[in-house]
Formats: C-alpha cells, sequence, structure tokens
C-alpha cells in the first residue's frame, strides 16, 4: 500500500486525510435508483397539480451543495416548468450503517432554492460608480466587463508584474470541480492567470492555518487523523474543541460516523471546550470548560500525572520519537532541553507542571485534572482529537502541538481504535481534478497578510512576516481576484481596518469579485461578476470529510441560468480570448467536454465508476474503504525503518531542531513564541495580557449550524431557525444587568457590535462566544448590528503560520 501526501493538493476543509490509498476492487451494491421516487412528495405534489393544471413537466434532477462546510451532500432537486419547487436528499443504497448509508443534506443544503431564488442574487455585471464599499454600482455589459478586465490585468502586469496580481481565500464552491473555488491553485482563474504569467500565491488556510505549521514539526507534513469510525474499536473519545455535531452536519460525516461508531464501542466521550457544544448535547459522559487558549497547559499538567504516575508508553516513547527524555534528545539540543524535563520542572523555566499550577491556567479544578489524567493513561487505545478551534489562536501552533503529546505519550499512534491527536482523517477516492498548469511565480504570503502586502508590502520579509519563495516582496498587491469569497470583508479579521485600507483606491487598483449574491464583500468590488449556482450548471462534487465512506457527487445542471449569470468556465474563457491565450486555456474542450475527460481519467483510477451518461442518473457514486477504517501512521508503527515519517528525524519530532533554528533566527513581537517544545505560552491577547483591565471578557468565536460561515447566511427560514446571539454565563450577565435576548453591545479597540444576548450556562464564565458568519450591517459609524464577529478580530497573525487568531479576542460587554 503506497501512501501518497495530498495535503497540498487537496482543499481547505474536508480533504485532509493525508493519505490517499489505492482502489482495491469490492464489489458495489449502488441501488439503481435515484430517480425513482416511491410514496414521495413528488407523487404527492403531482398529483395536486394534476388537478388545478395541464400537464407540467415534473422532474427530479441531481444537484450538489458544494460549500465548505467539511460535509458534501448530493440533493435531488425538484423542478417543474425550469424552476426548482422543492429539494430533497440522497435516497440510495442500503443505508446501513455499514453498508453504503445514506448522505443526508443538513437543513441547510435542504433550503437550497431559497439560495437560488434570493433577492440578493447579482444579476448582472456591474461597476462601481460610488466609494468602495458604499454599493454603489451601474449596471454595464459583459462586453465592457470583460474588456475592462483584460485591459487592467495588462496594465498591472505591465507597470508591477505578475505579482502585483492576487488570488483571494475563498472557499465558497470548493467542493466543485470545474467550479473549485480554492486552493486557488486548484482555481479556473489559476488556470487563467498561469496562461498570463503567474501570480502572487498564498499559502495556509483560515481553517487550520496554525495546525498545518505547528504538526508539520510533529508529523511531517499534513498531520493525519484515523477515521472516526475507528471509534468502534476505542475505549475512550477526547475531543479538544472539535464539534461535529455543528460542522460536519451531513449525513455523510463525522457526526453519524461518531454516533454510530461509539454506540459499537460504548466509548466513552469527554469534550474540552469553553462552549457546550451541540456534540454533546447530552451524549458526552463529561463536559470540561476551560480558558480559550490553555489547552498546552492542561495537556502539560495531564503530562505531569502520567510521567509522576509512570502510565507513559515509554518503550513507544523510544522507539518511534525525538526528544522525550534525554536519551531521544537530539544533538545540538541544550541540556534538559526534552519534553520530560520541561513537564517535571527541571527545564529551563525551572516550573514543574503540576495540576495545580495549571488549575490557576485553564480554570479546571487540580483533581479533575489528575483524574482525566489518571483515565487517559489508562484507556487504551482512546481517539485523541482536536477540531481546528484550540489552533485558531494566538498561540494555536503550540497548542496543536501540546494536544497531539496526549496521543503519543499514550502510544495511540498509528494503531486502531487510537489517533494521534489531530482531527479525524478519512478515506478518499482519486477522483481526478481539473488540472490548472504551473504558477510561473514562486513567490507566496501568509493567505492571512493580503492586507498588509497592500499598504506596506515592501516592508514584508521571510524572518518577518513569513514571505516565501523571496527574502522579501518587491511590489503591493495591486489587483485582487476574489471568487466564491467573502474574505475581502465579512470573513477576514478586523473588518474596520479592512475598510480603510480598500478605501483607497491608489492602493489596490482593480478588485473583481465573482459571486451569487450581494454580500458584504460584492460591495468593495470595482467589477462585480455574477456567477450561476450549483444549480445552474453541470459539475462533479467531492471531497468530504467522510469516514469510511467516500462518494462523489454528479451535480447536474438543474435551471437555466438566471438573468445574466454565466459560468465560472464561460468567463475565464472570455478573458482567456482577449489576454490571447484562449488555445492554451480551453486546449479546445467546452466546459461538458473538460468534464467527461476528467471523468474518463477518473474511471481508470477507480475502474467501478459507471459510464458518465449512467453516473449522470445515479447521481452518486459510493464506496466503502477497502482497509476497513482508515489507521494514520499504520505502516510507520509497523515498520518505522521501513517506513519512516517526512520530518528530518523520520521520526515524531517531540523536539524540533528545526523549530529551534525558526526561533533563533525570525523576528517576532512581544508576546509571540516560537519554541522548539510544545509547551505552554499563552500568546497575544491572552487572559493575562494588562488590556484585561480594560476588556475582561476572552471572546471566542465558533462555526454555526444556520451557516456555513456567511453562505446560507440569506435564509431568513435558517436565521429564525438558529438566531444569532452572543453566549454568556448568568455570572458575567447579572452584574452587567444582562438578561437572556437583551440587545448589548460587545466592544474592543478595534469596533463594536450590537446583538442580542443568549444567556446560558452552556459558556464557560469569563468567556463570551459568537459564531462567526453573520452579514457584516454597519451603521453610519461603522457599529455592525448583525452580529460579525470579525469587527472585533485582529489583523496581528500568530507568530510561526501567520495565520488567523480568530478566536483569540479581548472585549468588554455592555447592556445597550
Ligand atoms: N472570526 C472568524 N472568521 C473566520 C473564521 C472563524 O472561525 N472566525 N473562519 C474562517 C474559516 S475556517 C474560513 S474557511 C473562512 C471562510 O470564508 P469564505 O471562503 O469567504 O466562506 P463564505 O463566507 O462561505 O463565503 C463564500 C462566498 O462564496 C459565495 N458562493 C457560494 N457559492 C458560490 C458559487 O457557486 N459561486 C460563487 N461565485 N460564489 C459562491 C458565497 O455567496 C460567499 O460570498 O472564514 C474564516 N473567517
Ligand atoms: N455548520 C457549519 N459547519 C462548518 C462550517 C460552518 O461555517 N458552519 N465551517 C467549516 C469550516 S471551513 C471549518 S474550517 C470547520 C471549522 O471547524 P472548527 O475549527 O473545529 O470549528 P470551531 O467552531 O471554530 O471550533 C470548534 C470548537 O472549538 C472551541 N474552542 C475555541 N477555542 C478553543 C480553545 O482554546 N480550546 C478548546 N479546547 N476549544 C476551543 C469552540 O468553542 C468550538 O466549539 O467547520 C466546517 N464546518
Ligand atoms: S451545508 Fe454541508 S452538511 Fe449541509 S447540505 Fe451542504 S454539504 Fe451537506
Ligand atoms: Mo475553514
Amino acid at each position: 500500500m503506497s501512501n501518497i501526501n495530498i495535503k497540498n493538493l487537496l482543499a481547505c476543509d474536508m480533504s485532509r486525510r493525508g493519505l490517499v490509498k489505492s482502489t482495491a476492487i469490492t464489489s458495489l451494491a449502488l441501488a439503481a435508483g435515484g430517480i425513482a421516487l416511491p410514496f414521495s412528495r413528488r407523487a404527492i405534489a403531482s398529483g395536486v397539480l394534476a388537478a388545478t393544471a395541464p400537464h407540467r413537466q415534473d422532474q427530479t434532477i441531481w444537484s450538489a451543495c458544494t460549500v465548505n462546510c467539511g460535509s458534501r451532500c448530493p440533493l435531488r432537486m425538484h423542478v417543474v416548468d425550469g424552476e426548482i419547487t422543492y429539494v430533497e436528499t440522497d435516497n440510495t443504497g442500503d443505508d446501513q450503517y455499514d453498508g453504503l448509508h445514506q448522505v443526508r443534506a443538513c437543513l441547510r443544503g435542504r433550503s437550497m432554492r431559497q439560495r437560488v431564488y434570493n433577492p440578493d442574487r447579482l444579476k448582472y455585471p456591474m461597476k462601481r460608480v460610488g466609494a468602495r464599499g458604499e454599493g454603489k454600482f451601474e449596471r454595464i455589459t459583459w462586453e465592457e466587463a470583460y474588456n475592462t478586465l483584460a485591459a487592467s490585468m495588462k496594465d498591472i502586469i505591465g507597470k508591477y508584474g505578475n505579482e502585483a496580481i492576487y488570488l483571494n481565500y475563498g472557499t465558497g464552491t470548493l467542493g466543485g470541480t470545474m467550479t473549485r473555488s480554492w486552493p486557488p491553485g486548484s482555481t479556473l482563474i489559476a488556470r487563467l492567470m498561469n496562461c498570463c504569467g503567474g501570480y502572487l500565491n498564498h499559502y495556509g488556510d483560515y481553517s487550520t492555518a496554525q495546525i498545518t505549521e505547528g504538526l508539520n514539526y510533529t508529523y511531517g507534513g499534513w498531520a493525519d487523523g484515523n477515521s472516526p469510525s475507528d471509534i468502534e474499536n476505542s475505549k475512550l473519545v477526547v475531543l479538544f474543541g472539535n464539534n461535529p455535531g455543528e460542522t460536519r452536519m451531513s449525513g455523510g460525516g463525522v457526526t453519524y460516523y461518531l454516533e454510530e461508531a461509539r454506540k459499537k464501542s460504548n466509548a466513552r466521550m469527554i469534550i474540552i471546550d469553553p462552549r457546550y457544544t451541540d456534540t454533546g448535547a447530552g451524549r458526552e459522559d463529561e463536559w470540561i470548560p476551560l480558558r480559550p487558549g490553555t489547552d498546552a497547559a492542561l495537556v502539560a499538567a495531564l503530562a505531569h500525572v502520567m510521567i509522576s504516575e509512570n502510565s507513559v508508553d515509554q518503550p513507544f516513547l523510544d522507539k518511534y520519537c525525538v526528544g522525550y527524555d534525554e536519551k531521544t534528545l537530539p544533538a545540538g539540543a541544550p541540556a534538559n532541553g526534552h519534553y520530560k524535563a520541561y513537564i517535571l520542572g527541571s527545564g529551563p523555566d525551572g516550573i514543574a507542571k503540576t495540576p495545580q499550577w495549571a488549575a490557576k491556567i485553564t480554570g479546571i479544578p487540580a483533581d479533575k485534572i489528575v483524574k482525566l489524567g489518571r483515565e487517559i493513561g489508562q484507556a487504551k487505545p482512546a481517539f485523541i482529537a482536536q477540531g481546528w478551534g484550540p489552533q485558531r489562536h494566538a498561540n494555536g501552533e503550540l497548542t496543536s502541538r501540546a494536544i497531539s503529546m496526549l496521543s503519543i505519550l499514550t502510544g495511540n499512534v498509528g494503531i486502531s481504535g487510537g489517533n494521534s491527536g489531530a482531527r479525524e482523517g478519512s478515506y478518499s477516492l482519486p477522483f481526478v481534478r481539473m488540472p490548472t498548469l504551473e504558477n510561473p511565480v514562486q513567490t507566496s504570503i501568509s493567505m492571512f497578510l493580503w492586507t498588509d502586502a497592500i499598504f506596506r508590502a515592501t516592508e514584508m520579509t521571510a524572518k518577518r512576516d513569513g514571505v516565501r519563495g523571496k527574502d522579501k516582496l518587491d511590489v503591493p498587491i495591486k489587483f485582487i481576484w476574489n471568487y466564491a469569497s467573502n474574505c475581502l470583508i465579512n470573513q477576514h479579521s478586523e473588518i474596520n481596518k479592512t475598510h480603510d485600507i480598500l478605501q483607497d483606491d491608489k492602493k489596490c487598483e482593480m478588485i473583481v469579485v465573482i459571486d451569487n449574491h450581494m454580500t458584504s464583500t460584492a460591495k468593495y468590488a470595482d467589477i462585480l461578476l455574477p456567477d450561476c449556482t450549483a444549480s445552474e450548471q453541470m459539475d462533479f462534487c467531492l471531497d468530504a470529510s467522510c469516514g469510511n465512506m467516500d462518494y462523489v457527487i454528479f451535480a447536474d445542471q438543474v435551471i437555466k441560468p438566471r438573468f445574466e449569470c454565466k459560468t465560472i468556465y464561460e468567463m475565464t474563457t472570455e478573458l482567456a480570448k482577449r489576454m490571447g491565450v484562449e488555445a492554451q486555456f480551453t486546449e479546445g474542450r467546452t466546459h461538458e467536454q473538460w468534464m467527461r475527460h476528467i471523468y474518463q481519467q477518473s474511471r481508470e483510477a477507480i475502474p467501478e465508476l459507471p459510464e458518465f451518461d449512467e453516473f449522470r442518473k445515479q447521481g452518486i457514486f459510493k464506496k466503502r474503504d477497502p482497509e476497513g477504517h482508515h489507521v494514520a501512521y499504520k505502516a510507520f508503527r509497523e515498520d518505522p525503518v521501513a517506513n519512516p515519517l517526512t520530518t528530518p528525524s523520520g521520526k515524531i519530532e517531540i523536539y524540533s531542531a528545526q523549530l529551534a533554528e525558526i526561533a533563533a533566527n525570525w523576528e517576532l513581537e512581544k508576546d509571540d513564541v516560537i519554541d522548539p517544545l510544545p509547551i505552554y505560552a499563552a500568546g497575544f491577547e491572552s487572559h493575562v495580557d494588562p488590556l484585561i483591565e480594560q476588556f475582561p471578557l476572552q471572546l471566542s468565536g465558533f462555526h454555526y449550524k444556520s451557516r456555513t460561515h456567511s453562505t446560507y447566511g440569506n435564509v431568513e427560514l435558517l436565521k429564525a431557525a438558529c438566531r444569532q446571539e452572543m453566549w454568556i454565563n448568568p455570572i458575567d450577565a447579572k452584574p452587567r444587568g444582562i438578561g437572556n435576548g437583551d440587545v448589548i453591545r460587545i466592544f474592543n479597540q478595534r469596533g463594536e457590535v450590537r446583538i442580542n444576548a443568549k444567556v446560558t450556562p452552556r459558556m464557560m464564565p469569563g468567556v463570551v462566544a459568537l459564531s462567526e458568519g453573520a452579514w457584516h450591517a454597519p451603521d453610519t459609524k461603522m457599529v455592525d448590528h448583525a452580529g460579525c464577529i470579525n469587527v472585533l478580530t485582529t489583523q496581528r497573525p500568530s507568530p510561526l503560520a501567520k495565520g488567523n487568531p480568530s478566536h483569540t479576542n479581548l472585549v468588554q460587554v455592555a447592556k445597550v
């Protein structure tokens, strides 16, 4: 079995499984149906219609929800006279958990009709006429839009070079193949730009910037995880800031596996999160709230318990790891620079990481830490995993490495029922993607620092700002492609600062936004292009975080493009014509011909795939992992010499010499810590920052069930079902005179948000939470009235990854 690391080929959220397995043939029992509806609403609906209207054509067409929620779902769209009348989901297969179960869409996907027919739909190409962000536009023709863009591209490339052109992060349709919007290098925009000399690239993502960098030094590359289906072999499940009940909601997603697998193993489940999540909601055995940003302190104390009580897996640490104790500390590391010394207090800081020490930092009582340390030390195998909430912090790189230490200390890596301490992994079908050619430009910036690259680009260096491929940036960003992204405003940190940066159109000269809706980002466009939704074009949809049954969806064209909307392939083809690169760009293929082409290649990799037209009727192709469950680092565990990791030593690096070198050479700001060991360091804007005097509450974000980030944020039904509120404990609400439902002000030095309070014991005292993605609604004083958290977040990056510390914020809260 060959292991191919595919992290760099795959998308932001869902494809992170680290490994593609070679396919073995298993018999497939796909129910031929999918379009056959037994007693469905279709029969009822057409019965009703038949009584009132002459014959109308009622069709069911497969489509999909392609947003970035980490899941993927098929949608069966009911169409009458060219209009979607209602939406259903997967009805194929035997629907057995161990078989080919149904991939049922969540309420967001099922409300797709309300996104397609939303009053916010962009109808025509437009150009800006007011100031940026004012939202004043004038309708133009597609001809004018294409010609303006081609002229601007030529002008900017001529004046500044290709590094002045930037593809902004955007995941609105990353589940698609033709329409795929992320990573930037895998989009049709990239293909176009690669035909025209290239563009400034970005690395990292808003989802996992810190863990990607952090665990790269521990495991080498993207840290893989066991499939959640493997929990059927676990005795204990420990989840750090991992909330599949809200972030993996599909019937093909992690939440379903977690529940079904736990039914089989009866594994205890402990949830460590400042917020009592829906993943818990009565299903957990224990919820342990802790202060945001302090997981590494908790882990250090758990390690103290396990080391003191001799429950660490010493043979595993000796054979597979570097730097646990003196024996495996690399040459060149300082004396007592190893992990055990750090924990027991004989390292440079001289502090023993006792439960009492951690209790003060985390807010978890010391006796609870002792009990948890014993439980984790004794229950084998244990599935220890982290979501990406703990790492989306100022000290997230250290936190991600620290949490993985629990799996490492207990020897749970590479075994069935265990896990690496990273997020769960899954099986992955080797379906072929649209080829997007090579970017001739090597320079890249962290996806989070694009605003800096507009106003202080030439000051940005490799050692201070993480510029890659060059020692420093030579030119600022002058042209931004913003495709299926709300990251210009809504999803990027510190909105008021971004607003100021974008106001000056001498700095960034051209912003082109391609979206379906008039989002807050769209308001900052110079040229605004109306895209087709997934319902208006044909595509394949894939890359779900899907346990041990992967699938591909044939998302057919359901209705004609609305208004003057066009597909991304048509837009980029027209631009390629005007840039003189059409032949290279299209290779003579239409949209459908490209799909048939990549499907043909995919069938070579996955021989069980049916013919194109059969697949089109069938809608979804599912296949179970021939290995049973995906076990991360299995080959390494079996034979670490034959199958080394890609770290410099080939082993798990608890002490990283590479990080020691970076720590010695990079220029860091106050409170920024990079360390060779997975230590606890509070980071900036923590609960011990002097700023706490002025802003005494820690504000953490979370990903919300009513939206996928901001997408679906304009569906009224979903807004009413799951209201936007700020969670606050009664202990913090009472002295502020705040009652449940009251309108409150949440503010800090960066801005102010007004929204209703949810007063609830589900929130840890001292911490408040606001879900990310609400549509920014500023008044004339830039006070937001929708609950958009990015008014309050900072653009200061984390030290190593230069990533977004979205969940690290200090605020004050008051009743309006
Ligand atoms: N404070 C805070 N900020 C965060 C986060 C956080 O936790 N806290 N999370 C971060 C994370 S993890 C991520 S991944 C980012 C996500 O940020 P984005 O990638 O910007 O995700 P969305 O907000 O869903 O925006 C996607 C855009 O795509 C559009 N779209 C949807 N479908 C289509 C389509 O078919 N075609 C086109 N052209 N457009 C389409 C939508 O209308 C929307 O405007 O946000 C980040 N921002
Ligand atoms: N419904 C829905 N699903 C989604 C998305 C969405 O917007 N909506 N977005 C998708 C995307 S792109 C991504 S990247 C993923 C995001 O997945 P995650 O990053 O895992 O989601 P979050 O909600 O940001 O964080 C998970 C939990 O971490 C907790 N947390 C915050 N800080 C800390 C901390 O310091 N320590 C601990 N222990 N816990 C902490 C939060 O309270 C939250 O409950 O979700 C995906 N799924
Ligand atoms: S939002 Fe996610 S879980 Fe919901 S239907 Fe879409 S892909 Fe499925
Ligand atoms: Mo994400």
